[in-house]
């Protein structure tokens, strides 16, 4: 068996964590491990899927007693509205996202707080789209390109734009079945329409429904939330960083970035390096200005310009616990209320800055791309400022860390194969080597790996176990979202770690100078999976299911979660989820989402509790596709 030594055990995590909470404790800290027990057991009715509150008769509660609500609706209709609902939470969730960055792009301006840094990518974008490049301004080409972006939100007819990236045969199905995503919106606004009171009940119905909001997300929402990052703060490329608890400087001033938008992250980095700031921070005491980052916003600046990974979904409330944070700086989604309180208790600074997500007990600072500058620089000097009302006796700072190579875009994995090509100029920028790779059996296939922590799994545990299994197999492993920290925290991304692989990755990685687990960014980056799927797809001439290769989140909990799962699985890659979504109540739902929906898009959902079961359930079906392929 191989021994993976180097890496950081779930078990001095884990350890860390504990040590921290001592730290909690000392101040009357609430925690999230506390807040869990105090919520379990958890309600029966809602695991299930089978309440019903969209109308004021009820809540109606499904029983064997009371089989339908008052309306008469059965527990197939309840469940399938639920999930529904959760999916449309979820698409709407990334797609304003992906919004907020189409306005971003709009306000570009030479010398201004936002710039076209990938003019290269926004006209190779605009050529896509149909829109005259030549002899253009290049920011008046962004404003074009982001105001066409925009009504991809609202247009009263067609389908998304992006949907034509897919394999012929995919786009084709998607037709067929009814489930090319039209307007983003619009999706997200049928689906509440098609789940008030008096609507569908219909389970087949309300799955097609989830799959194309989910499409809209995925081909559409987020795929534009990732492409015009690119253009905005460029296409990430392989940089190195560190990763963990430890990135936290014990002589600086820390602050952390968390959320997803990185059109504040970015200006908190900018400024940050400022050297007004510097020069106050250094006028406060401190040697320097530390930036670090949790959940996606870390993803986001980690992979553009190697800012640190302080940690994952789990340990927002741990960097406060360090009591060496003199900020926690948020815009938008996967941020605990808790914070607020929680930041009362050491001298934190908890500011958030967006409108859509505000919460009790912090400072709230507005951002605006007009003013994005002037108010970023605020914030750096409110956290300069708060260096001095650090208690030393709370600091503590677990001393873990590992090293990382982030910034694997589909850009980045292509210039990487370009590389190992032996320039045959028909295989640059392709796919083929990877191809060739597989169809030799050096990779088996690939595994995408993505989403969250969820307290209903032992924190990173089932991320680490699971990546270190695969890549013993030979299955390649691609990440984003909270699952790419885990990787980052544990070792995996550090090249050093090829050792441990199975010896097909092992000269994989040593060849093309990648390490074992490729960072892809953000959840939603999950769109920069998609277009690495249907770019393979297409150079191999195939579909996009019959590629050896799943999605896995195995430890997801949001319904971003949901509508990422639904675009996958409807984008013809098989999903395994280690977390059951809230339709257990219904056989019906659960045998289209585990089962019927493949006769519609070739892929369905596995749900597999047993994290244990996991990596062969995932091995099998990825065997199956290579027979079926007859490699
Ligand atoms: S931040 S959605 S906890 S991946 Fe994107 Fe992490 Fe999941 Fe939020």
């Amino acid at each position: 068996m191989k021994d993976w030594e180097r890496l950081t055990t779930v078990e001095e995590m884990e350890a860390a964590t504990a040590s921290l909470l001592e730290n909690g404790k000392k101040v009357g800290a609430d925690s999230w491990q506390q807040r869990v027990k105090n919520q379990t057991p958890h309600c029966g009715f809602g695991e299930s899927g089978t309440c019903c509150r969209i109308c004021s008769m009820g809540p109606c509660r499904i029983t064997p007693k009371a089989p339908r609500g008052i309306c008469g609706c059965d527990v197939h209709g309840i469940v399938g509205r639920n999930y529904l609902r959760f999916t449309a939470g979820g698409a709407a969730t990334h797609s304003d996202h992906g919004r907020a960055i189409c306005h971003t792009l709009y306000s570009t301006k030479e010398g201004g707080n936002y710039q076209v840094k990938d003019p290269e990518k926004l006209i190779r974008i605009a050529k896509e789209w149909g829109i005259e490049t030549e002899g253009k301004d290049i920011y008046d080409l962004a404003h074009e390109v982001a105001e066409t972006g925009l009504m991809e939100y609202g247009k009263p007819f067609g389908t998304q734009r992006f949907l034509k990236r897919a394999p012929q045969a995919r786009q084709e199905i998607w037709h067929r079945e009814g489930i090319e995503p039209r307007a983003i919106d619009r999706e997200v606004s049928q689906s509440m329409h098609m789940t008030h009171m008096g609507c569908s009940s219909l389970p087949e119905a309300l799955i097609r429904q989830s799959l194309r909001a989910g499409l809209s997300d995925g081909w559409g929402g987020s795929m534009m939330g990732t492409e015009f990052s690119d253009v905005l703060f460029g296409t990430p490329k392989p940089v190195d960083t560190e990763a963990n608890l430890g990135v936290m400087e014990k002589d600086m001033v820390n602050i952390i970035v968390h959320g997803h938008d990185p059109s504040l992250s970015e200006m908190i980095v900018f400024y940050a390096q400022d050297p007004e700031m510097i020069a106050l921070a250094k006028a406060e005491g401190a040697k320097g200005i530390n930036v670090a980052g949790v959940c996606c916003t870390s993803n986001e600046v980690a992979m553009r310009h190697g800012i640190p990974m302080a940690g994952n979904f789990l340990q927002q409330e741990n960097v406060v616990l360090t009591g060496a944070c003199e900020a926690i700086v948020v815009d938008v989604q996967c941020i605990f209320p808790a914070l607020g309180p929680l930041s009362k208790c050491f001298h934190t600074k908890f500011v958030t800055t967006s409108p859509i997500a505000q919460m009790p007990d912090s400072e709230y600072i507005e951002f605006h791309e007009e003013t994005a500058g002037e108010k970023a620089k605020a914030i750096v000097k409110l956290a300069v400022e708060n260096f001095k009302n650090r208690k030393p006796e709370l600091v503590n700072i677990p001393q873990m860390k590992q090293k990382a190579t982030v910034g694997y875009s589909v850009e980045a994995i292509k210039k990487c194969l370009d590389g190992v090509t032996n320039s045959h100029v028909d295989e640059l920028n392709t796919m083929k080597p990877l191809i060739e790779c597989i169809k030799a059996g050096v990779i088996r296939g690939a595994v995408a790996m993505v989403g969250c922590n969820n307290p209903r799994i032992r924190p990173d545990y089932a991320h680490i176990e699971l990546m270190k299994k695969l890549l013993e197999n030979d299955i390649l492993v691609i990440v984003s979202g909270c699952a790419a920290q885990a990787a980052a925290k544990a070792g995996l991304m550090d090249k050093a770690s090829a050792q441990y692989c199975g010896e097909g990755i092992r000269r994989v990685c040593k060849l093309v100078d990648i390490p074992p687990v490729l960072h892809m960014g953000s959840c939603v980056d999950i769109s920069r999976m998609m277009v690495l799927a249907a770019d393979i797809a297409k150079d191999w001439g195939i579909d996009i299911c019959q590629i050896p290769v799943v999605g896995c989140a195995p430890e997801w909990m949001s319904e971003k979660a949901v509508s990422i799962g639904n675009y996958v699985v409807a984008s013809g890659i098989d999903t395994f989820l280690g977390v059951e979504p809230y339709t257990k109540g219904s056989s019906e739902v659960v045998g289209l989402l585990q089962g019927g929906i493949r006769d519609w898009v070739g892929a369905n959902f596995t749900v597999e509790l047993d994290i244990e079961k996991l990596p062969d359930l995932m091995m099998q079906r990825i065997e199956e596709k290579r027979a079926a392929l007859g490699i």
